[in-house]
């Protein structure tokens, strides 16, 4: 018997959510029972420098005492009220104050959540159905959504679920990420029934895939000539990738971006903001229904305010950027020292690695076609350095600012042992 087994016994799968599995890297997952900073420890008692992060959550490092003591000294006064609280109040002013577009905020529980409310709101706003995507963007498996989608849904191979109608798979529309044509000739045919674009801004679910000079430009324009809304979905690149997320990297106003991750700072927090004339059709403001036991959890909303208090300084971003792309460029030089072809993407607190030659990566189908099998190899050899890296060739990694300059020289020192193996 292993801890997997014994999961698998009573959990679909033996997890709570597919990608925790290694389906996509094979072997059995390691279980973890505390993590601190840079670190977490196995049941077993193994130690590891991580680069998941929680999937992104974690840009402060593990149990940031902070954030430890927002959580413990709010949860004394009670875990949930079911009524309002200033602590919404004021998470949804920071996220204001640090996204420009977000002229009004909803929390939420989760970015399957943020993002399928989002897609309802631009339905009920425009009056439309028809909503445009991009094959291996991952925005949450709500119906509408999980079609030709990344992460999990592609480690597992299986793009799309069963379990969603056609008569609602047709009204999604799925293009390749980065097709300034096949987003014209879309707008060109079905402009008038497009209610909305939803485009992670760098995607995070096929690896890291930046997009290419006039791509978000083009989405912009088509959504405003059309009547359609442009929806940013940040719950991965929101205060990870930048300190005002992927929109104030490139100077772009979504209509909505809907938020996940790092707002909760570990706990389970997302939301979906915007103009203030399209989030007022959001109930009880509007007619758009959504609504959530937990949202605005006041527990919730004191880790996510104080992570995003520790985060929104300049000097924050510097150092963290200089981190990844000083862990990306060791790695890039490790991997050239062994011969290995690896194309490597750096923003922010977010990398990717792609075993190809072909790089640098820009579609969906380069990552697809690069050499899966040896990021397999690469993944177990790293974690029998101590190196735990998403257990997925279709993941992005992500660095905090607990990750030290021995944690990456680490790191660098292990990835040019494991590259000779390979
Ligand atoms: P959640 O429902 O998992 O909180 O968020 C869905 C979601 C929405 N949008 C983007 C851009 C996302 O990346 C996600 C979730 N990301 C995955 C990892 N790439 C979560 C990990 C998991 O599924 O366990």
């Amino acid at each position: 018997m292993s801890l997997f087994s014994d999961a698998q016994a009573v959990i679909p799968g033996g997890v709570n959510s597919p990608v925790r599995a290694f389906a996509g890297v094979g072997g059995e997952p390691v279980f973890f029972r505390r993590a601190s900073g840079s670190r977490f420890t196995s049941e077993d008692g193994r130690e590891f420098i991580d680069y998941v992060g929680s999937w992104g959550p974690m840009i402060l490092g593990h149990a940031h005492p902070d954030v430890i003591e927002a959580v413990v000294s709010t949860a004394r006064d009670g875990l949930s009220f079911g009524a309002p609280c200033v602590l919404e109040t004021r998470i949804a002013a920071k996220i204001r104050a640090m996204l420009p577009s977000a002229e009004k905020v909803r929390m939420v529980g989760s970015g399957t959540e943020a993002t399928m409310s989002a897609i309802r709101l631009a339905r009920g706003h425009t009056g439309r159905d028809k909503i445009v995507k991009f094959e291996g963007c991952y925005h949450g498996h709500s119906d509408s959504l999980l079609i030709e989608a990344g992460s999990g849904a592609l480690t597992l191979g299986v793009p799309s679920s069963p379990g969603v109608p056609a008569s609602l798979a047709e009204h999604t529309i799925t293009l390749p990420y980065n097709d300034i044509d096949g987003v014209e000739n879309a707008f060109a045919e079905l402009g008038e029934q497009i209610a909305c674009v939803i485009v992670e801004p760098i995607a995070g679910n096929m690896n890291m895939v930046p997009p290419v000079p006039g791509f978000h430009e083009t989405l912009r324009r088509e959504c405003t000539q059309a009547g359609a809304l442009l929806v940013f979905d940040e719950v991965m690149t929101g205060f990870r990738v930048a300190r005002h997320g992927a929109q104030g990297l490139y100077g772009i106003g979504p209509d909505i971006t809907t938020l996940g991750k790092v707002i909760g700072g570990g706990m389970p927090v997302a939301a979906y903001c915007g103009r203030a004339d399209v989030m007022a059709s959001v109930a009880p403001e509007g007619p758009v229904y959504q609504a959530g036991t937990l949202s605005g959890n006041p527990v919730a909303m004191a880790a996510g305010l104080r992570t995003l208090e520790l985060i929104d300084s300049e000097d924050f971003w510097t150092e963290l950027s200089a981190k990844t792309r000083k862990l990306v460029d060791g790695l890039a030089a490790a991997a050239g020292g062994a011969g290995i072809p690896l194309a490597v993407e750096a923003e922010g607190g977010m990398f990717g690695l792609v075993f190809t030659d072909d790089g640098p990566v820009r579609s969906y189908a380069q990552v697809a076609a690069a050499d899966i099998e040896r990021f397999k190899a690469f993944f177990h050899g790293m974690l029998d350095e101590g190196i735990y890296l998403a257990p997925s060739a279709f993941e992005a990694g992500f660095v905090s600012g607990a990750h030290s300059d021995d944690d990456l020289e680490e790191t660098i020192a292990a990835a040019a042992k494991v590259f000779k193996t390979l």
